[in-house]
């Protein structure tokens, strides 16, 4: 029997153990309960630099304390697991590197480089790191933005993930090493939350209009940036590293494209399931650096290369986000 690179489908056979460092964030937390349902669940290895706030979500598998700066120990768990795969995913996001700039290129970058140079040392089969939208700038055309344009970007998270991805390419032409990246858009989910992000306005909102209160948005109305449901990223994420090399020809990050909303079309989707729910605007300092980025993302080269197409649109991530957190939680 054969199956699509995307089905969650468990096996007892594993090609080895993985390891995902900054399990207990957004991305993190879902994402190693993807791999664990796709793997044996011992055999992926959460690391974090706390344990989870609750400790169920991460339950199932090995978790790990883990400075990602602390290179001793990060060797220390990459000389004992031997991992194939690592998913490095710990960074601080846009609306935090700003406020503590220095710490965040340190973090973003130091992070990488502890990463990839060890990758290289123990034979890392694969390595993962995600990169985002804020690699573009105020100079980048807005609409579609195409995969290779402008760049320019104004943001010290958007600095560090462009110098990242620069990164991952020169690890992959002096090295060989098979690292992989997606230009994440704002990713959207109802098992975990966000934090420190510019789009993390379109989560809150949810959680607000299924606790029956207002939604006091930080950005404007009309403000349109590129979006994506957690099942989508996650999907993107296991198709590209699970498709052949030799097809992927983007070894600094991929344009990944989904949806691409308002604040004002969010609202409209939420009242036509919740009717009732009002949003008001207060624009704060993240309306600027929203302004900097695109709107909607031009996705050909990954759709082409390794067969991407996103499932989710507003109205269906909406219905689905909305049953899933007005579901009773099971104590
Ligand atoms: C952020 O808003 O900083 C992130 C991102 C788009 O990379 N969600």
């Amino acid at each position: 029997m054969t199956t699509s690179p995307s089905e969650p489908t468990t096996t007892s056979r594993t090609p080895g153990n993985v390891l995902v460092i900054g399990a207990c964030g957004q991305l993190g937390l879902e994402l190693t309960a993807a791999l664990r349902q796709r793997y044996a669940p011992e055999a992926v290895v959460a690391a974090d630099v706390r344990p989870p706030k609750d400790p169920a979500a991460l339950a199932g598998g090995p978790f790990e304390l883990l400075d990602v700066l602390d290179q001793p120990r990060l060797e220390a768990l990459v000389a004992q697991y031997q991992p194939v795969q690592i998913y490095h995913l710990a960074a601080l996001l846009s609306a935090t590197a700003e406020k503590d700039p220095m710490f965040a290129w340190k973090l973003n970058m130091d992070g990488l480089l502890n990463v990839l140079n060890l990758a290289v040392q123990y034979r890392v089969p694969q390595v993962y790191w995600p990169s985002s939208i804020a690699v573009f700038g105020p100079d980048t055309p807005r609409e579609h933005t195409p995969q290779t344009t402008i760049m320019n970007p104004n943001t010290v998270y958007g600095i560090s993930k462009l110098a990242g991805e620069q990164w991952c390419e020169w690890y992959h032409r002096h090295y060989g090493l098979d690292v992989r990246s997606l230009r994440y858009p704002g990713l959207i989910g109802y098992k975990s939350l966000p934090g420190g992000g510019t789009t993390d306005y379109a989560v809150d909102i949810y959680h607000k209009a299924v606790a029956g209160e207002d939604f006091e948005c930080f950005l404007k109305a009309d403000t349109y940036l590129p979006m994506m449901y957690m099942p989508d990223a996650l999907k993107a994420t296991l198709d590209l590293m699970h498709a052949p090399a030799d097809s992927i020809k983007v070894r600094t990050s991929y344009n990944l494209g989904a949806m691409s909303f308002s604040p004002a079309e969010i609202t409209t989707a939420i009242q036509q399931e919740t009717p009732g729910f009002q949003v008001s605007y207060a624009p704060d300092q993240r309306q600027a650096i929203a302004d900097s980025w695109p709107a909607s993302i031009d996705d050909t080269a990954a759709r082409q290369d390794w067969g991407w197409a996103p499932e989710f649109d507003l109205e269906k991530m909406t219905r689905d986000m909305l049953v899933h957190l007005r579901e009773p939680v099971v104590a």
